[in-house]
């Protein structure tokens, strides 16, 4: 427990505010965590799954009006208009909290209040945060523990501080009317209320770790990325760390715990996982960026997941994991979605809590967001930094999106503002271009249109000012796309495991290992300087898709200046120049 003040006394208003039957304080010890999963499957909130396929491992379905993040119903509620942007839904904090207030009033009666402790990042990190979450749902208290750093220890690394986020979610009715994912950023407070779905509940995720944590890293002098963050060791066994940006169903949690192909894993390279979705990073002391991921767990999309695609990803959902919204295979207890396998299960329940036959049914036997929360221990390629204080030091950021013609492969940016131009104008195509036609490109900035607790062109700004404070110690800043499509709407590179080859080449680049061609959007590589040993690709096809098509990119850059229109004044004039250049380049 603790004997901050500022803890207990917003402790002490919010339980008059919704009224609970009693309050706990989560430590999560061993003991705590059985008796709540016990009180939860007796409720029926979990149901536990075979203890001898999947020990410590439970299944749960959410309403069906209540199965993703909703953006629509998300909110910067900074005092000032212009301060949430042109990206962001934005409230009035003062309307906010009247309105919250008001739906969160007595809805804990007859409930219980859970107080969460939490750290994002390692205990006692110099980069790490503290959060409390207030909740009255026993999925909230057991998914936090997986993915955040639950302890008593919390409340002695905070001490007497008043540098910490205040949570408070509340279940009610999971009403979708009464909907409201609400961050305060100049109060460092969240409020989200009817839903019980991950990304709108486990507070220290987008709402913290994103949203409040992008505008604290603004105001403080550091950066908080949608990032995955992975290290690539050589046979000389050092090891360099990289951190990649993509919007959702770019494959994020694959990269982030690829398996080389065997003809590099033969010559001693190896990928270490230290996260996969999100990244705090600082200056360091000797002036580099250095990285940690404040999760401590993985939320990853179950469908699709299989060992082939993540055998690393699978391995980790294998003990002590919740999955939510799977089908439930009745047969040996288990859990099943699409893509995990061949065979579905026959004797099963679906996600909403129906019979069903995957060998017959037409329906999906999970929902197509359904998630795993696995603890980052069970993965089999967590890095040995994972638990480092200091984090690691980052020697490139990667950005990249799914992209059918226009970028290529692999591009290194022409330099740090460069670089900051290509994450600003970063895009990907939707699904349909896997079929074949060009699909409807969505500008997603640096991934975090959905995140960012600011102004965007402030946050533009903000990445511009981390340049120069870093110097010639910068990381370099590169853009890849394992999406390019031939003719026939099929992928031509490989992907996966393969994608080990370009990295091999970030690397290389990064310690001025191997030369490049310069093009106007930034230097691409020889095609001879990417490995392709051991694999059944030809250097033609290659040179194919590291082409810069000049017209290509003329509609581009037209594209990425009615992007920019957006931001207003508040677009910095390094960008336009930037824009400016590539434009008179591809003259
Ligand atoms: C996520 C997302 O769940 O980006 O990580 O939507
Ligand atoms: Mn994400």
């Amino acid at each position: 427990m603790t004997t901050n003040k500022t803890v207990l006394a917003w402790i002490d208003e919010m339980k008059a505010l919704v009224n609970p039957d009693n309050v706990v304080f989560i430590d999560g010890s061993d003991e705590q965590i059985e008796q709540l999963r016990a009180e939860a499957v007796a409720s029926g909130e979990l149901e536990k799954l075979n203890e001898e396929l999947l020990p410590d491992c439970y299944l749960h379905r959410t309403k069906v009006n209540d199965v993703a993040r909703v953006e629509g119903r998300t909110f910067i509620c900074a005092r000032e208009k212009e301060n949430a942007g042109p990206t962001n839904n934005w409230m009035d904090p003062k309307e906010a909290y009247e309105m919250l207030y008001g739906i969160a009033k007595n809805s804990y009666k007859g409930r219980t209040m859970y107080v969460i402790p939490f750290s994002m990042g390692p205990i006692g990190s110099p980069l790490a945060k503290i959060g409390v979450e207030l909740t009255d749902s026993i999925y909230v208290v057991l998914n936090m523990v997986i993915m955040t750093r639950v302890s008593n220890e919390v409340w002695t690394a905070l001490g007497d501080s008043n540098d910490w986020v205040r949570g408070l979610h509340c279940r009610c009715d999971i009403d979708e009317e009464k909907r409201y994912i609400c961050q305060f950023p100049e109060d460092n407070t969240i409020i989200s209320v009817n839903s019980g779905y991950g990304g709108n509940v486990l507070l220290g995720k987008k709402c913290f770790a994103l949203r409040i944590a992008s505008y604290q890293g603004w105001k403080e002098g550091w950066m908080a990325e949608h990032m995955l963050i992975l290290g690539i060791e050589n046979p000389k066994g050092e090891v360099k760390y990289v951190a990649a940006a993509f919007p959702s169903a770019c494959g994020k949690t694959n990269l982030a715990m690829m398996i080389p192909p065997k003809y590099l894993r033969d010559k001693g390279y190896k990928v270490w996982t230290v996260g996969d979705d999100i990244a705090w990073m600082r200056i360091g002391e000797d002036g580099r960026l250095w990285a940690i991921n404040p999760e401590n767990g993985f939320f990853g999309v179950a469908p699709g997941t299989n060992e082939k695609s993540n055998y690393n990803a699978l391995a980790s959902t294998k003990k002590g994991t919740i999955f939510t919204n799977v089908a439930h295979n009745l047969d040996n207890n288990t859990v099943w979605w699409e893509g995990l396998d061949k065979n579905p299960p026959e004797n099963a329940i679906e996600w909403k809590g129906n019979p069903w036959n995957g060998k017959t049914s037409e329906e999906k036997g999970a929902h197509p967001n359904s998630r795993f929360t696995a603890p980052a221990v069970n993965c089999p390629c967590i890095s040995s930094e994972f638990e480092s204080q200091s984090g690691v030091p980052i020697s490139a950021i990667i950005f990249g999106g799914r992209r059918a013609k226009t970028a290529p492969l692999v591009y290194q940016s022409k330099n740090w503002e460069n670089g900051v131009f290509v994450g600003s104008a970063m895009a990907s195509e939707t699904t349909a271009a896997a079929s074949g036609a060009v699909g409807v490109v969505r500008r997603d900035p640096m991934a975090m249109l959905p995140f960012c607790g600011y102004h965007m062109g402030d946050y533009f700004r903000h990445w511009l000012e981390m340049g120069k404070k870093l110097g010639d110690k910068a990381p370099k800043i590169f853009n890849v796309n394992w999406f390019r499509l031939d003719d026939e709407g099929h992928f031509i590179w490989p992907g996966f495991g393969d994608n080990m080859r370009v990295l091999n080449w970030i690397i290389d680049r990064c310690e001025g290992k191997v030369d490049a061609v310069e093009t106007p959007i930034g230097f691409v590589p020889k095609a001879e300087d990417i490995d392709l040993t051991d694999l059944d690709f030809d250097i033609e096809t290659l040179k194919s898709i590291l082409e810069v098509d000049k017209d290509t990119w003329a509609k581009e850059a037209a594209e990425i200046e009615e992007h920019y229109k957006k931001f207003g004044d508040k677009l910095p004039e390094e960008l336009v120049n930037q824009l400016n250049t590539l434009k008179a380049n591809l003259k």
